[in-house]
């Protein structure tokens, strides 16, 4: 996939309804307006909310997150039932998504219903949204484990009812890349809605697998900031940003404030009591840290030799490690140069020599390195 190639794809972001369902997350009323802001300023197209029929406090968040007034359409998430479609008409958001599982086991454990009682059962819900002037989508819970007939039954009936979307969703994450691909491929033959795509990320595919399912053809792709949801969670912000950003870099600047980033993940982080994981993808602390002497080397000449997406696009900064065992001359170099020194060739091997040394010690602190640069000149 290249720049040219990429379709329109929008986000929706999910935090404050896939996110709520992460076992840490006790969203306070005042966290989720928080977050609601960030995520707004951020950028996302969507912010999801949890189902004002979840519970009354759930209803009263929902209303006022919609009263924000904010730039991205606030949505919801219910069960595919009138009276869920009821409580969440009553508080203003602009869509909502439905869903019924359609998987054998997810039929049998979770709501009893064959595939012609889904679509039965599908009418009503759907249609007063729709009537409602909401935006909405039916996605089949556990689509990957789930009978590729069924789900398109499932889907042409939902179109036919007129949603504006269908939603795919590896709700266990069973799925691989190339499954993604291909199951998208095939719903986008046979269905002219929107798409959107729901990964979790149980075997650590949840970003692959939103950026196949873009490059197939869906239109929408969920996440959560920093993938907080169920059991290990879903797509998270950051990682499918940085993904699509490596591929259509303008595209990502121009539609979304890189920026705010960091901010917003370490608002979800906080609410969660939760640290940023160090080797977050753009946002960890070691996520521009270069330390290998060849790599090193290779930096100072030019950025780009081990960095595919520059920290400056996410306000964020490159940190190299020159003072480990691993280090080479022309890191040392390039540092004492930076510092206003100068050192012949064959000096700056026997400070190498020297650095190494003492790096094989115990860790070398940026400090003490420039103290030893600093006591070599004067020494
Ligand atoms: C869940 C529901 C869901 C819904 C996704 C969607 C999933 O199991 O809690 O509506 O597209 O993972 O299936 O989050
Ligand atoms: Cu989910």
């Amino acid at each position: 996939m290249n720049t040219q190639s990429t379709p329109a794809w929008r986000i929706i972001d999910s935090t404050l309804r896939e996110g709520e369902q992460f076992a840490k997350a006790n969203f306070r009323p005042e966290d989720k307006l928080e977050i609601a802001r960030a995520l707004d300023a951020f950028g996302v197209d969507y912010v999801e909310v949890t189902s004002p029929a979840a519970s009354p406090q759930s209803q009263r968040d929902a209303t006022r997150i919609v009263q924000l007034g904010l730039h991205a359409k606030v949505i919801t998430h219910a069960r595919c039932v009138v009276d869920d479609v009821q409580a969440a008409l009553d508080t203003g958001v602009r869509g909502i998504g439905l869903l019924f599982a359609t998987s054998r086991i997810l039929r049998q454990a979770s709501h009893g219903k064959s595939i012609q009682q889904i679509i039965d059962a599908m009418g009503p819900p759907i249609e007063l949204a729709l009537r409602s002037g909401l935006e909405v989508r039916f996605s089949a819970e556990d689509a990957f484990r789930s009978e590729e007939a069924d789900l398109i039954a499932v889907y042409q009936a939902a179109e036919k009812l007129g949603v504006h979307r269908v939603g795919i969703a590896d709700t266990v994450g069973v799925a691989t890349p190339r499954q993604v691909f291909t199951l998208v491929r095939q719903v986008r033959k046979c269905v002219k809605t929107d798409i959107n795509f729901h990964a979790h990320n149980d075997t650590a595919c949840a970003v692959a697998n939103a950026f196949e399912a873009v490059s197939a053809g869906a239109t929408h792709v969920d996440v959560s900031v920093l993938g907080i949801g169920e059991r290990v969670g879903i797509t998270p912000l950051g990682g499918f940003v940085a993904r699509m950003y490596s591929v259509a870099p303008q595209e990502v600047a121009s539609r979304y404030r890189l920026g705010q980033l960091r901010e917003l993940e370490r608002i979800v982080a906080r609410t969660c009591a939760l640290e940023v994981p160090f080797n977050n993808p753009l946002t960890g602390e070691t996520a521009f840290s270069h330390k290998a002497g060849l790599h090193l080397k290779a930096m100072t000449q030019n950025t780009g030799s081990y960095e595919v997406i520059p920290p400056e696009a996410f306000g964020l900064q490159r940190k190299l490690i020159v003072g480990s065992r691993l280090t080479g001359h022309h890191a040392i170099a390039y540092r004492a140069r930076e510092m206003g020194l100068k050192f012949g060739e064959a000096e700056l091997k026997t400070i190498t020599r020297r650095i190494k040394e003492m790096a094989d010690q115990g860790t070398l602190s940026e400090e003490e390195l420039d103290r030893v640069l600093r006591e070599w000149v004067t020494a």
